[in-house]
């Protein structure tokens, strides 16, 4: 059994759920809630100094945090990985922009707006064009492809849908970005998931 410290608000933790449900991978999920601080507990950072949010731990004790470290190895071998390895590093590009230029953009409007309830005056102005550079940045990639890498759903859609389905609550419309909305439904179907658009 796979515990999952995670905090179910989070797309950086729901990742760890999407691959686990696709493949069947029995998990605890164990509540931790960043806003109130339970990151920040002694006995959370025994286990991730970092104090972050997912950390996992394995059946023989072994802990690992990261979300797409985490993705990584739960999908190890299976198809969500391209075997060719041109495709594979392609994959892994996609996986640093990530967590370099979206993820450090969306997510983090979203947790100013919808978690920490601040107003838009209240929150860095320079984050909502950093959104939608990121955005058009997809729009752009997926002006000619249905997915990300190869043609077929892999840990790129994976990680990148996890705050694309929340943009709204980072104040971003997708009607803006309508291939990327496409995209967003497209990954939700295939993960079995029930659209988070509004
Ligand atoms: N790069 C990390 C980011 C993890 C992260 O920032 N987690 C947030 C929740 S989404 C967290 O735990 N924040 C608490 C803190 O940093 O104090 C990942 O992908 O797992």
């Amino acid at each position: 059994m796979l515990t999952v410290y995670g905090d179910s608000g989070s797309g950086n933790c729901l990742k760890v759920k999407f691959i686990a449900d696709r493949f069947g991978i029995p998990l605890k999920w164990i509540e931790v809630g960043v806003v109130n601080g339970e990151t920040r507990t002694p006995q959370f950072l025994a286990m991730n100094p970092a104090g972050q949010v997912p950390t996992v731990v394995f059946d023989d004790g072994r802990i690992l945090a990261q979300s797409n470290a985490i993705m990584l190895h739960l999908a190890e071998g299976s198809d969500l990985i391209p075997g060719e390895a041109f495709d594979r590093a392609l994959m892994f590009q996609w996986l640093f922009w990530e967590q370099y230029s979206h993820e450090t953009a969306i997510a983090v409007r979203r947790y100013h707006k919808m978690f920490l309830k601040k107003s838009d005056a209240e929150i860095d102005p320079a984050l909502m064009p950093k959104c939608e550079r990121a955005l058009d940045v997809m729009e752009g990639h997926l002006s000619n492809r249905s997915y990300f890498v190869a043609e077929r759903l892999s840990l790129a859609d994976i990680a990148l849908v996890a705050y694309t389905r929340f943009a709204h609550e980072a104040g971003l419309d997708l009607v803006k970005w309508p291939q990327v909305r496409a995209w967003v439904i497209r990954i939700e179907c295939d993960l079995g998931l029930k659209t988070a658009l509004p």
